[in-house]
């Protein structure tokens, strides 16, 4: 338009043709139309790049050849080329986040903008084509022979001789899981819990929408114990129903230790593909929970949606120690079995946050926010909340095959404390670890807390020369303090947390602390140490619990957890948890099996005790471990 303006001096072009003004208007009308038409042609011809190279950016031009295997109307798209383009290109990005690759305008050196659902960070760089060429990446195929002839003992032992009654007491504790399992298929088959007492299904919102949370938590117990059918039941469900396109509120710590921990481990005992693949898809889904301004997740997700949040209880927005802490083992293996670092990277980000953080009295209070990853309350336990943090740092060197020194060096640093401000004994003589209100310490010790024995003794191993025994008698008063909660009892069963104050010891003295839910740490402390000292106290203690178990946990179909352990008429809370088949059932037979059967050296058990092979082969794919 500015070249027919007219130039002062100087008659307008059209009025040197001797045209009158609507002559003109024609005219100017039919040169716009010819060349609209002559530009246009050029894109209709055979071989259009040549002239496209003319017109648009290089790069995009060379779309055909820079960018291989992506579909060649979407690598040569102009830039809103279609009122669809800018919709299709968010998808693109929301689609790069839910795989966590870096948005397609991330360039070098710049900051990278992540999709962030929920905070609007997906719309911001719509504008911005992804002309960068894609990454192709070899397709990537875990070896299963190499993994499985890496181990040092056969998954199931060698099954030596042994004593009848070592060998009458697993296949009790066999018949009990067969007993947990029919009731919960005839009642309650993929609803995630069997209620024994109404005789139906629980679905509960801790999984998003998951169902079979039952199913998938019993997969590797069923397999351990060669119930065959019962495993092929649980195998068929997982093929044909287990759908994993939900919407809802999902716990990113309980779909991982339950879900991702019970699929990652079946495949790893059968090298059956469809748990590898439901993993994989599992822990894609979670990743968008880590788009927060540190990557610390936060601890709710939407499977669907992508969005997350943290709970309405954690105070101020904060994400939760024992949550945050507890994913390091199953994302570094879905790393191995993908091939796709983008796991590792997150969890390798989380311990770099913590790292730098600092720890009051090198304690690690339990609540962090995601956004400024400062603490936010000083709360400090190693029950609730704290818990499976510390049992993943150990956990992370043992799978490391001793390895990973940065994960050992913080779980000392975490116990030196630990030690120090929180380790106390009681007037009677019993070892516990009390929790810490801001430097005010609270006597008590809840259920949750009594898996540390196990852990502590699990740990001694590293421990320097002169710490090892000192180590394995902490876990040994530990577990005998733990043991003391049921021995207190009068049905023989642990309270859900116990105080040493009041004139009390190892007891329940609040009326909402008196209840067993079926839970596994006790038992689980009782077979590492027996692994670790095969003492007979920990096969003793731990067919104590069988019999109790039994006794006020055994209902007509199923078993129930009780509300009140200092009662020998049980009133029962009609609900089989899942970790029940998956840890405490499971923990009970390797407690009476030989050393073999899921060997230390070969396993490390994630915190719902699937057990999770220790890196005997370096792992390939790890990202940033040095
Ligand atoms: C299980 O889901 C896991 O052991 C978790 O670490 C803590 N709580 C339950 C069992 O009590």
């Amino acid at each position: 338009m500015l070249l027919l303006r007219k130039l002062p001096g100087m008659p307008g072009w059209p009025a040197a043709l001797g045209l009158r003004l609507p002559q003109k208007f024609l005219f100017l009308l039919f040169l716009s139309g010819l060349l609209t038409l002559c530009f246009g042609a050029l894109f209709l011809l055979p071989d259009s790049s040549r002239f496209k190279r003319l017109f648009l950016p290089r790069r995009a031009a060379a779309g055909d050849s820079d960018l291989p295997r992506s579909p060649p109307a979407a690598a040569a798209e102009p830039r809103h080329a279609s009122p669809a383009a800018p919709r299709r290109l968010r998808d693109k990005l929301r689609a790069a986040a839910r795989l966590g690759a870096p948005p397609a305008h991330t360039s070098a050196g710049g900051s990278k903008q992540q999709v962030q659902p929920g905070e609007g960070g997906a719309e911001a760089g719509t504008d911005s084509a992804p002309t960068a060429p894609r990454q192709t990446r070899a397709p990537f195929r875990f070896d299963y022979e190499k993994f499985h002839s890496s181990l040092r003992h056969p998954v199931l032992g060698r099954r030596g001789g042994e004593e009848p009654e070592t060998r009458a007491r697993r296949l009790k504790i066999k018949e009990m899981m067969k007993f947990a399992w029919d009731n919960y298929k005839r009642y309650a088959f993929g609803k995630n819990e069997l209620r024994p007492l109404t005789k139906n299904g629980h679905i509960g919102n801790m999984f998003g929408g998951l169902r079979g949370a039952t199913i998938v938590d019993a997969l590797d117990t069923l397999y351990i114990m060669e119930l065959g059918e019962e495993f092929q039941e649980a195998k068929s469900w997982v093929e044909k129903s287990f759908d994993l396109n939900v919407n809802g509120e999902a716990s990113l710590f309980e779909v991982n230790i339950r879900y991702v921990g019970g699929l990652l481990t079946t495949y790893y005992l059968t090298g059956e593909e469809v748990f590898k693949n439901k993993a994989l898809e599992l822990g894609e889904k979670l990743l968008p929970a880590f788009n927060t301004p540190t990557g610390i997740p936060r601890g709710v997700i939407n499977l669907g949606s992508g969005m997350s949040w943290s709970w309405g209880w954690a105070s101020a927005g904060s994400s939760i120690l024992a949550e945050f802490g507890t994913l390091h083992l199953e994302f570094l293996h879905l790393t191995e079995l993908s091939g796709n670092p983008v796991f590792t990277e997150k969890v390798m980000n989380i311990r770099k946050v913590l790292n730098r953080i600092e720890k009051p009295q090198g304690l690690y209070p339990n609540f962090l926010s995601p956004v400024t990853g400062n603490w936010v309350q000083h709360h400090v336990s190693i029950g609730g909340l704290g818990d499976s943090f510390y049992e993943y740092l150990i956990k992370s060197w043992l799978m490391s095959d001793k390895r990973d020194s940065e994960a050992k060096k913080m779980y000392n640093d975490a116990l030196e404390a630990i030690e120090k401000h929180l380790v106390k004994k009681s007037a009677g003589g019993l070892t516990y670890i009390a929790e810490w209100r801001g430097g005010i310490l609270d006597h008590k010790m809840g259920h949750l807390a009594c898996f540390s024995g196990g852990m502590i003794a699990l740990g001694a191993e590293q421990a320097a020369e002169e710490k090892k025994q000192h180590y394995l008698d902490l876990a040994a008063e530990i577990t005998h303090t733990c043991h003391e909660s049921y021995a207190r009892s009068d049905t023989k069963l642990g309270p859900e947390a116990f105080r040493f104050d009041s004139g009390m010891e190892a007891m329940a003295t609040r009326l909402s602390e008196r209840y067993y839910i079926l839970r596994p740490e006790v038992v689980e402390s009782y077979m590492y140490m027996w692994r670790l000292t095969h003492d007979p106290k920990y096969r003793q203690w731990g067919w104590e619990v069988v019999k109790a178990l039994e006794k006020y946990c055994r209902v007509e179909a199923g078993f129930s957890g009780i509300r009140d352990v200092y009662t020998t008429t049980p009133n029962h809370d009609n609900m089989q948890q899942s970790f029940f088949l998956a840890e405490t059932l499971k923990y009970l037979y390797l407690l009476f099996c030989d050393d073999d059967v899921l060997s230390l050296e070969d396993w490390v058990f994630n915190t719902e005790a699937h057990p999770l092979p220790v890196d005997h082969t370096n792992f390939k794919a790890k990202a940033s471990m040095q």
